[in-house]
């Protein structure tokens, strides 16, 4: 994997840059559509590919390895076969659905033993297990196992999380040294800053993650119910010590505005379910604001359902259909809501990679944060 930085905005830390793997460019900052299941949900990957154009999608180990299985992966040749995706994939490594999904879990020093949210039945994962299953699966970008704590999170549990999560990093590392890639392509591998929000704890495990020298860099551990300034000032003590010459990753955020601020503070990629969640429950993000189209003051709105909106959809239909389509439980509703969101969010990641590139990335944050916080 190869990361070359174009640009800093002189105001902010944002950068542009852009990631170069084995299927191809990822240009940064990016955001990557969630497919947990192999599947970014209601949505073809043909309409991904030509309306959305992401560069990386996500996929999750915890998802696949239950279901359909890591053997029915492997037969296929790995997920890119598998789903038809020809692009960049990440896979989360479950050190966050093994907490938020699995009843039962119990976690120690070796790993973390689960029940299964499908079937009930039980498993371990391992910092060995979980490197062996992303070989497998075959990303190109693989993530480190970790536990992400939870919000709010006593100092001492946080601490002594942080230091298990670092041992787990360096039994991830060994075990991926021993285990080569399982198909004709190389995989990058990422650690992950946790600490919860305790700031000398953040600045302890950015130094820790920042010494394995690895590919690029995660932060973990965040938007988990914190306040959002909670969040920044994390974001910004880990971003002062991660190297620069990597690209930085913060999982599992968020808003249209938090993702903003966040490139202001040096994040170069984000992945959130809240565009593709939130669609199906009638919730859009536009620049503007967001809609609840389920409301019945658009039943008669015939206006487009984003003006602006870069996919077919917007422009194609109106917001009285969309609503319709939300009040007679369509499916065809939901997939068009995603889309839209979808489309939002990389438009929104791409203008703010030309403004760093023009210079002019901070003036527009702030704009696009105040016009944004609104319910239309
Ligand atoms: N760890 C991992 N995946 C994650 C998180 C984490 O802490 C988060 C936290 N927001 C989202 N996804 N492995």
């Amino acid at each position: 994997m190869k990361f070359t930085l174009h640009h800093t905005d002189p105001k902010s830390k944002a950068r542009a840059g852009e990631v170069i793997t084995d299927h191809g460019k990822i240009e940064t900052p990016i955001f990557m559509p969630v497919g947990t299941v192999a599947s970014v949900k209601g949505v073809h990957q043909r309409e991904l590919k030509e309306e959305i154009d992401p560069d990386i999608i996500l996929g999750n180990t915890y998802h696949l390895y239950l279901r359909p299985q890591t053997k029915i992966i492997e037969q296929a040749g790995g997920l890119h076969k598998f789903m038809g995706w020809d692009r960049n994939i990440l896979t989360d490594s479950g050190g966050y659905q093994v907490y938020s999904l699995s009843a039962n879990r119990k976690i120690k020093e070796e790993g973390v033993k689960f029940k299964s949210h499908i079937d009930g039945s039980y498993h371990v994962f391992t910092p060995e297990n979980v490197m062996e299953i992303q070989r497998v699966i075959g990303a190109d970008i693989i993530m480190a196992f970790d536990e992400c704590t939870p919000y709010p999170c006593d100092y001492n549990y946080a601490k002594r999380s942080m230091h298990m999560t670092h041992r787990w990093l360096d039994r991830c590392i060994s075990h991926l040294e021993k285990t080569p890639y399982t198909y004709d392509y190389s995989q990058s591998f990422f650690p992950i800053v946790q600490g919860s929000t305790y700031k000398d704890l953040r600045r302890q495990s950015a130094e820790y993650i920042a010494n394995a020298g690895a590919e690029g860099n995660a932060i973990g551990g965040l938007s988990v119910g914190e306040p959002a300034e909670e969040m920044y000032a994390m974001t910004e003590v880990v971003c002062e010590i991660l190297p620069e010459d990597k690209p930085r990753y913060l999982m599992g955020v968020g808003t249209p505005i938090n993702i903003l601020e966040n490139i202001a503070l040096g994040i170069d990629m984000f992945d959130c379910v809240m565009p593709t969640r939130n669609a199906r429950n009638g919730m859009l993000f536009t620049a503007h604001g967001t809609i609840n189209i389920k409301n019945k003051k658009w039943e008669d709105d015939f206006s487009p359902i984003d003006e602006m909106g870069i996919t077919f959809v917007d422009t194609e239909y109106s917001k009285a259909y969309l609503r319709h389509l939300f009040a007679a439980n369509e499916y065809l509703g939901k997939q068009i809501a995603t889309i839209h969101n979808l489309g939002f969010y990389l438009w929104l990641v791409r203008e703010a990679r030309k403004h760093i590139l023009a210079g002019d990335f901070y003036e527009w944050k702030n704009m696009m944060v105040k016009q944004m916080d609104k319910r239309l």
